[in-house]
């Protein structure tokens, strides 16, 4: 299967017909579609598959004579709500199509490859970002693991065990870390730093950032009947702190976003009982990202106590500043023939293997800068040139 045929055999999975966005949350149908995906394409190449207790999947190459720990690629297969096409799954199919290269050109690892699909890296199900990465390096414990639950209320255990996992057996793989020498990522860019000539980048730091649950609860009440001085209604607090979190972004030089908000009991003629609503903090420094959700917390429980509301906080992940390994750094710049270096804004299981071995991203040119949306794009060529540039790096790194 070429790189063309396995993209469009995986372009319809969890697509929305309407916007043209993906929804592949972790364990649910489109995203077990793809894990089967997956595999069919592991064992197409005659590679191992494997799947860890922590749901992630991998496909080792054992080529004849190479030993020691593997060159681990691959990405995630999951979806935020409504996301593009690119985010995940180009460096997953491009990590297969790197290994058909290589191996059409004879070359001879001295050391096992591996393609990783990290399980629910955008949380977009459980709520923590990079469930599969963090568990697997012990940067989230297996109970509090466990315990996360979905929107519908689902346990991840339950989940899990639905999925032939035991939940008890999640958690760091000391064994499985043990296997691997480095992890190499290819991801589509999100942001347009990339210029006209260069389709592929390096990645230098991932910057900090973090998701907080902001708890307001009020009284649910009528919405004709009941006057405003007798109203404990949780969505005004919530109205402040999201333009709080505007301000304080503005005044800290970070980044911050509300994009996700539970009503209860969502009902037009209803005063709300509770609003639930998540922050994404993201900025050059922990202290101004600290700073900026700090700020936030003030306004938010400053506006709950002025209309009679509780509020809670609750930090859900946070990833303090990435700087990837700059001896791989800069062998995979070198490699591709001095690449362009860039940070990035986004979170990645990079970022969270990085903690526990060298690892290294390459970025393919997104002309649209667009991610987390339909938009998110990447030429044909650009993501054909993604595919040379990992097998080049998978050659090199991967020699011995
Ligand atoms: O949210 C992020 O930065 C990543 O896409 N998980
Ligand atoms: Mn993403
Ligand atoms: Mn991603």
């Amino acid at each position: 299967m070429s790189f063309t045929e396995m993209w469009e055999a995986l372009l319809p999975i969890g697509r929305d017909a309407e916007s043209g966005g993906y929804h592949r949350f972790a364990w649910t149908p489109a995203e077990l579609e793809c894990r089967d995906w997956f595999r069919d394409e592991a064992l197409r190449r005659d590679l191992a598959v494997e799947g860890d207790a922590n749901g992630n999947l991998f496909a080792w190459w054992y080529p004849e004579g190479a030993r020691g720990p593997a060159v681990l690629t691959g990405s995630h297969l999951d979806s935020v709500p409504g996301g593009g096409a690119y985010d995940g799954p180009l460096g997953i199919v491009s990590a297969f199509a790197a290994i058909d290269l290589l191996r059409e050109r004879g070359a001879r690892p001295g050391r096992p490859i591996g393609v990783a699909a990290f399980a629910e890296e955008e949380g977009a199900r459980f709520g923590v970002a990079c469930l599969g990465s963090r568990l697997l390096t012990g940067a989230i414990g297996p109970e509090r693991a466990r315990g996360l639950r979905d929107r519908d209320g689902l346990p991840l255990a339950s989940v899990l065990a639905a999925n032939g996992l035991d939940p008890e057996r999640i958690g760091e793989d000391p064994g499985l870390l043990s296997r691997i020498g480095c992890f190499i990522e290819l991801h589509v860019e999100q942001g347009r730093a990339l210029r006209e000539d260069r389709p592929v980048g390096v990645a230098s730091a991932i910057v900090p950032h973090g998701r907080w649950r902001f708890g307001f609860a009020g009284e649910g009440n009528h919405a004709g009947t009941t006057l405003l001085a007798d109203r404990r209604d949780p969505m005004l607090p919530f109205a402040e702190m999201v333009q709080a979190a505007r301000r304080a972004a503005v005044r800290h030089g970070t980044l911050a976003t509300v994009g996700r908000v539970e009503v209860v009991p969502n009902g037009v003629n209803a005063i709300p009982s509770a609003v639930t609503a998540w922050l994404d903090a993201r900025g050059p420094a922990d202290e101004s990202v600290r700073a900026t959700v700090a700020e936030v917390r003030e306004e938010a429980r400053r506006a709950a106590r002025e209309h009679g509301v509780t509020v809670d906080l609750a930090e859900e992940s946070y990833t303090p500043v990435v700087g990837f390994d700059t001896a791989l750094r800069d062998r995979v710049a070198g490699v591709l023939g001095g690449a362009p270096v860039l940070p990035t804004g986004a979170g990645h299981d990079a970022g969270i293997l990085a903690a526990r071995m060298p690892t290294a991203m390459l970025f393919v040119r997104n002309p649209t800068g667009v991610s987390h949306a339909p938009a998110e794009h990447a030429e044909p060529d650009d993501c054909l040139a993604g595919v040379e540039a990992l097998a080049a790096v998978l050659d090199d790194v991967a020699a011995g």
